[in-house]
């Protein structure tokens, strides 16, 4: 295929109602660095081997299932949980009944970080962004009424996945369930947590061991169950764009693989079962793409070890549309934001969806927040017919295009990845995360300047905010509900048995031995997950993450006509230095077991960018720990970070850290999802300023300057 016979005319009248310019200047360069046209023709097809193949074949570019959507519909599956497992039991079966066809959980950060509900570093954190787990007891009450040989439960953890894989593996065990119905996924993805997502416990040498254990156990008795998520969604939400998202997703899926084999499994014993996990952002054709060129990419990654069994070569996928792309502002636009997501992921061939609730950049959902999210995927799927035809757009000049962009872009980030020895070795050179810090940072410099629009927030504001739909509050009694059920269980229990099996665990950590099998009897004698985590704590240690932070890219992203906003704020901070002997210094935190970082390295790398001096606190501080180390680094301010809902708890208790150390003159600001609701309460506990999301940094900036000049040089 050569050249359209009449391109040349099309240029000449495409110029024309440009007055003589060139189309070329209606090029768009992405994010990714993919130049896109405004017109694709049949010559872009041209040497674009996967176009003309079959849905169900390789390279699966079409989708994984010969029939796809035409067959059977992708599964409609909602993560949720929140408070206690009775309560999240309750929402679960009344989502059930409406339409929902698959059970997603989402467990408290206590939870995922491997502590029981009594723990003193979890106050702020029980039953928040999730249920709360702490035994067998509460995975019981989790499942109840719920048939777990018939329904697909996916489990979001990573962290403390030996005990709660145990604990629904033994819960099922209790409802009369053989291990070999057992039908789902567990997260189960490590290297993605040290990357973006923080909710890891050990390091990384015997957390890969974990999960080729779980991928042993489950080969062998839970032949139905897939054993990991690969995901990429939370590298989304940090800030990746969709090439870098695809690049480092599929190569720590090559790393899992080699893991694997290393342990001495075969191929295909393991990789049938292997699944993966995509966000999905407003780029609605690139995010199409991006799928398709994931399973393409997957295959051909997969060919190096030889698999016989198609199925090990066939990437399938859920898809979660992108939460941080839901504003505060105006927030009923989330619902069509959210649509859009949907469709895209749809048109890509997702295997399985959650659609995220509008009120989610301000609270937890409601009821009904989570049945507009729920009906946006049934509406697609019984009304809009999209479900007929295999890969509607295969054959699209553009998606296909598009797609071998995607394709070419990521197999050179994998390359990368390759020469610095695969992908846990990079992580450790800290490759990956600088570049998704780097996108963040250029993504909300672009969106401070209005380059990226985003309505509500840098284009048609409203006047007046009236947000008067209710917010759900976890009240802080799940704490005490979940304490009171510790102490029943471990008056139960028979302590001898108890011990004998959380030994037998950490010696199976210490020596050898399935340490999902090891943790069984451990679950049966009724062992807290705490204890369950500690038994290997003892021998694996705890990791800690060292927080580094990347400069210039915020500022850098700026055009020459933007940059007087930011260079006024520059000066003043010189101004302050001129006059005080410093900068303005600010100690940006996270407390609890909040893992959501993108946040607080936006506001570090772009306020150091503008003048600040900026440090950072570990994550998961205490509010003593935060206040020591404002008082240490003898700070002007602390910016409190909160996304998972602690901000009541965790806020005011960092202010009253600070009085006791004799340091109430630091200023205290917070940010994040905090419901508006909220923030006379933190006003009244002395915060001086909350930032919701979308607050543009210029903005926050300049009110955090404000307040740091009002108090020393004014
Ligand atoms: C599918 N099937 C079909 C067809 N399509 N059979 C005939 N004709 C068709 N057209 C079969 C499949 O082969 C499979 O059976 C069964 O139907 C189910 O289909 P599936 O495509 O495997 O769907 P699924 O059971 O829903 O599984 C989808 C995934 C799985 C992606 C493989 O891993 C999954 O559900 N993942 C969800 C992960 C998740 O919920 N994550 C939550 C993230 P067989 O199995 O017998 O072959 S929470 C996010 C938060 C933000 C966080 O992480 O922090």
């Amino acid at each position: 295929m050569s050249v359209h016979p009449e391109k040349e005319k099309w240029e000449a009248a495409a110029s024309k109602l440009m007055k003589g310019k060139s189309p070329d200047v209606l090029n768009w360069k992405t994010p990714e660095g993919i130049t896109v046209k405004p017109l694709y023709t049949a010559e872009d097809l041209e040497g674009l081997d996967a176009t003309n193949t079959l849905p169900g074949f390789a390279p699966y570019v079409r989708g994984p299932m010969a029939t796809m959507y035409a067959g059977r519909p992708w599964t409609i599956r909602q993560y949720a949980g929140f408070s206690t497992a009775k309560e999240s039991n309750e929402f679960y079966r009344k989502n059930l009944a409406a339409g929902q066809k698959g059970l997603s959980v989402a467990f408290d950060l206590a939870t995922h970080r491997g502590y029981d509900s009594d723990h003193p570093r979890v106050a702020g954190d029980i039953g928040k962004a999730g249920v709360a787990i702490d035994s067998v007891e509460d995975m019981k009450i989790l499942f109840d009424g719920i048939p777990l040989d018939e329904m697909s439960v996916s489990m979001t953890m990573n962290g403390a996945v030996i005990p709660i894989l145990a604990g629904y593996i033994v819960a099922a065990e209790e409802q009369g369930v053989k291990h070999e119905q057992l039908q789902g996924t567990i997260q189960n993805d490590i290297l993605k947590e040290y990357l973006t997502r923080n909710t890891y416990i050990y390091p990384p040498e015997p957390s890969m061991r974990i999960i080729s254990d779980i991928m042993s156990f489950c080969s062998k008795e839970m032949p139905k169950y897939n054993t990991i998520s690969i995901s990429g969604y939370h590298m989304m939400e940090a800030g990746a764009n969709s090439v870098l998202q695809t690049a480092f997703t599929l190569a720590d899926g090559v790393e899992y693989v080699r893991a694997a084999l290393k342990s001495g499994m075969d191929v295909d014993t393991f990789a049938p079962r292997l699944s993966f996990f995509f966000g999905i952002g407003m780029n609605f054709f690139m995010d199409i793409a991006m799928l398709r060129a994931a399973r393409l990419l997957w295959h051909r990654l997969m060919s190096q070890f030889n698999p016989k069994n198609p199925k090990s070569s066939m990437l399938r996928t859920h898809c979660q549309t992108s939460g941080w792309s839901l504003t505060e502002q105006d927030p009923y636009n989330n619902v069509i934001r959210t649509t859009l997501e949907a469709m895209s992921a749809v048109l890509g061939g997702t295997q399985s969806l959650h659609t995220n609730s509008f009120d989610e950049a301000i609270g937890l959902p409601t009821d009904f927040s989570a049945r507009i999210a729920r009906n946006t995927q049934i509406i697609i799927q019984e009304e809009s017919q999209v479900c007929k035809v295999v890969d509607p757009l295969g054959g699209s000049y553009y998606i296909e295009s598009l797609t071998q962009a995607i394709v070419d872009e990521a197999q050179k980030i994998i390359d990368e990845v390759e020469e610095l020895g695969g992908m846990a070795k990079a992580i450790e050179s800290g490759m990956p995360k600088m570049r998704v810090e780097e996108s963040a940072a250029r993504k909300q410099a672009r969106i401070d300047q209005g380059l990226d629009v985003i309505v509500g927030v840098n284009k048609y504001k409203l006047a007046n905010e009236k947000i008067d739909f209710e917010v759900r509050e976890v009240p802080a009694t799940v704490r005490d509900e979940q304490v009171a059920r510790l102490k029943e269980i471990k008056a139960s229990r028979n302590p001898i048995a108890v011990e004998k099996a959380l030994t037998d665990l950490t010696n199976a950590a210490k020596n050898g031995g399935n340490l999902l099998e090891a943790a069984l009897p451990a679950v049966r004698a009724r062992a807290t997950l705490g204890e369950i985590s500690d038994a290997m704590e003892s021998v694996f240690g705890r990791f800690t993450a060292t927080t580094r932070c990347i400069s210039g890219a915020y500022a850098s992203e700026y055009s020459d006509k933007n940059k007087e906003v930011i260079d006024a704020i520059r000066k003043r901070c010189d101004n302050f230095l001129e006059k005080t002997g410093r900068r303005p210094r600010m100690l940006v935190t996270k407390m609890g077991q909040d893992g959501h970082d993108r946040g607080i390295k936006v506001i570090a790398s772009s306020y150091a960018d503008l003048g600040f001096d900026v440090d950072i606190s570990p994550m998961f501080q205490t509010p003593a720990e935060a206040a020591k180390m404002a008082v240490e680094n003898d700070v002007h301010i602390v910016g409190a970070s909160s996304l998972a809902a602690g901000h009541k708890t965790l806020v005011p208790a960092l202010i009253e850290e600070l009085k006791k150390l004799g340091a109430d003159d630091i200023i205290v600001v917070a940010g994040g999802v905090i419901p508006p609701g909220d923030y006379d309460y933190l006003y009244d506990k002395g915060v001086k300023a909350v930032f919701g999301p979308g607050t543009p940094i210029p903005e926050s900036a300049d009110k955090t300057l404000q307040l740091i000049e009002k108090k020393y040089i004014q």
